[in-house]
């Protein structure tokens, strides 16, 4: 069957449009892979913080976030990012335990509480919904005895925005559109 040129148009753009969708769902956590060296872009209550600049110690890249007491205190890292009331986000990263606990807070409301034994990195995901156009997200860490040292390594924080149902057939109408448009330029070379 050929393809009249105002329907390989539409093909067209349905494709971009698809892709724009799915590209939308940029990270909003700035520094999240703590790949500047620093808490660039945090801001830190309390306690002792410290980079881990061996990959050994880190999820991805040079650094990786190390947290946990050196005192008697739960230490905080917190970030306020822009978000649309109403719209559902996911909050994701990676940590691995050093003898210390961990939670994540989104608003000051506990999603996450990291257990002390996970020692290896391990990926933790939430979904959340905004209620308000700025989010704080919080992580918190604490030994598991207070003074033995504890603490948590955290790397690779984001959070994106869920697609809307709305989105999502949007993105598979765009990929319906590149299949089609790639079953034909096949076509069109095998003729
Ligand atoms: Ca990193």
């Amino acid at each position: 069957m050929q393809l009249k040129p105002l329907a390989l148009k539409l093909l067209f753009t349905l494709a971009f449009a698809g892709f724009a969708a799915g590209s939308a769902q940029a990270q909003l956590v700035a520094n999240g892979g703590f790949e500047t060296g620093d808490t660039t872009g945090w801001n830190v209550q309390l306690g002792f913080f410290g980079l881990a600049n061996v990959t050994s110690t880190s999820h991805s890249g040079a650094y990786a976030l190390f947290f946990g007491n050196q005192d008697s205190g739960v230490d905080n890292i917190l970030q306020s990012i822009a978000t649309t009331p109403g719209s559902q986000y996911q909050l994701s990263f990676w940590a691995a335990a050093s003898g210390g606990q961990a939670w994540a807070y989104v608003d000051g409301r506990q999603v996450l509480s990291l257990p002390s034994n996970a020692s290896s990195y391990t990926l933790y995901a939430v979904n959340f919904t905004a209620s308000s156009t700025s989010t704080q997200l919080k992580f918190g860490s604490a030994a598991g005895g207070y003074l033995s040292g504890g603490g948590y390594f955290l790397d690779d924080v984001t959070v994106t925005a869920v697609p809307e149902p709305s989105q999502w057939a949007l993105m598979g109408l765009g990929l319906a559109a590149m299949g089609a448009l790639v079953r034909r330029q096949r076509a069109a070379v095998t003729r």
